[in-house]
């Protein structure tokens, strides 16, 4: 056997669902469509090449790298891709350059579903339990990789299996070049989100309009548990039922609690606020965790590769597989 053919047996043998099988038929949902099968090890694969970059923050070049590599992916995965380049300032009042990344499935459907999450890093890991850590930039396997890997892994179903709907994937940058809790100025809102802001002003087609907005943060972490976010409720309160309504059918309703939990600021607000597209969050609320109610790694150097669990990037994926081919035009 050559080199090339080990390295494509490793490849086959590293990536455990659907390799085997010649057609993966995925599962019928509990709604009767067939849905296409989510393969966790994959969206994990996406999270460690990410991570793989070094930290994604503004004006770095793992944030460069890593954002010609998701122009690669979700073109390579069939998708109609779209580069918003633009320069913001942050609270801090630096100067970053930034880019959102959009890929469509199904570009002419006037139906049209956003699955997004930010990209970027963290500059500071201003939680971090030791504080000579406070001014490292974070990996953001779970603030930021995490969201991404799952939806291009849904990208590379897509291209096997189109929705009836059209869906728009939208990797958002600068969301968390936020002030810590040291920064002594008015904490505004609007510190926020820089990438969504910049998009939901100036959105990638003209007029564009979608039936509503799924926005995943941090949705890989070890423990994580998935109250409903407050602001989901208010502006979109029929998707969030939609999305714990299909999480419970499979069986995640452990994970996904159909519970009230905190108002965050988070990419979402941007989206309903200014676009008007109603937009929910999935993110986790851990009301006992001591560290951080979005779970002890959040904003510290401990937001690796490590501290991600494929349990729960499984249960996002299938979730948010059952919710898109089950939606009608
Ligand atoms: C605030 O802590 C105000 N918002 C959290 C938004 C966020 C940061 N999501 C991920 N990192
Ligand atoms: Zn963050």
């Amino acid at each position: 056997m050559n080199s090339h053919a080990i390295t494509v047996l490793l490849l086959f043998l590293a990536v455990s669902c659907g390799g085997r099988k010649v057609a993966n038929t995925g599962t019928v949902s509990s709604e009767g469509t067939s849905v296409p099968e989510f393969c966790a090890d994959s969206a994990f694969s996406y999270i460690k090449k990410q991570t793989d970059f070094g930290p994604r923050v503004p004006n770095t070049d793992a944030q460069q790298n890593c954002a010609a590599w998701l122009m690669g992916r979700l073109a390579g995965f069939g998708a109609q891709t779209f580069l918003q380049e633009f320069e913001t300032v942050t609270f801090d009042k630096t100067r970053i350059r930034c880019y959102n990344i959009i890929g469509s499935y199904n570009p002419d459907s006037p139906t049209r579903v956003i699955l997004c999450s930010h990209w970027d890093s963290r500059p500071w890991a201003d939680n971090d339990p030791d504080p000579t850590k406070h001014k490292t930039p974070v990996d953001a396997a779970n603030d930021g990789a995490s969201g991404v890997g799952v939806i291009l892994e849904i990208a590379r179903q897509m291209q096997k299996k189109a929705p009836e709907i059209g869906v728009d994937c939208i990797f958002l940058d600068a969301e968390d070049w936020g002030p810590g809790n040291d920064f002594k100025g008015e904490h505004l809102e609007t510190y926020w989100g820089l990438g969504t802001q910049y998009w939901a002003k100036n959105p990638h087609k003209q007029g564009y309009r979608a039936r509503y907005a799924i926005l995943l943060d941090m949705v890989g972490g070890k423990g994580a548990t998935f109250y409903r976010e407050m602001y989901s409720v208010m502006f979109g309160k029929n998707v969030v039922d939609k999305v714990w309504g299909a999480a419970g059918r499979l069986g995640y309703s452990s994970l996904f609690r159909p519970i009230d939990g905190g108002y965050v600021t988070d990419d979402h607000f941007f989206i309903n606020t200014i676009a008007r597209i109603p937009a929910i969050d999935i993110v986790p609320y851990l009301p006992n965790c001591k560290e951080s109610s979005f779970g002890p790694t959040w904003h510290t150097t401990h937001d690796n590769i490590e501290n991600i669990d494929k349990n729960v990037l499984e249960a996002v994926g299938k979730t948010l597989m059952e919710v898109i081919y089950n939606e009608k035009p």
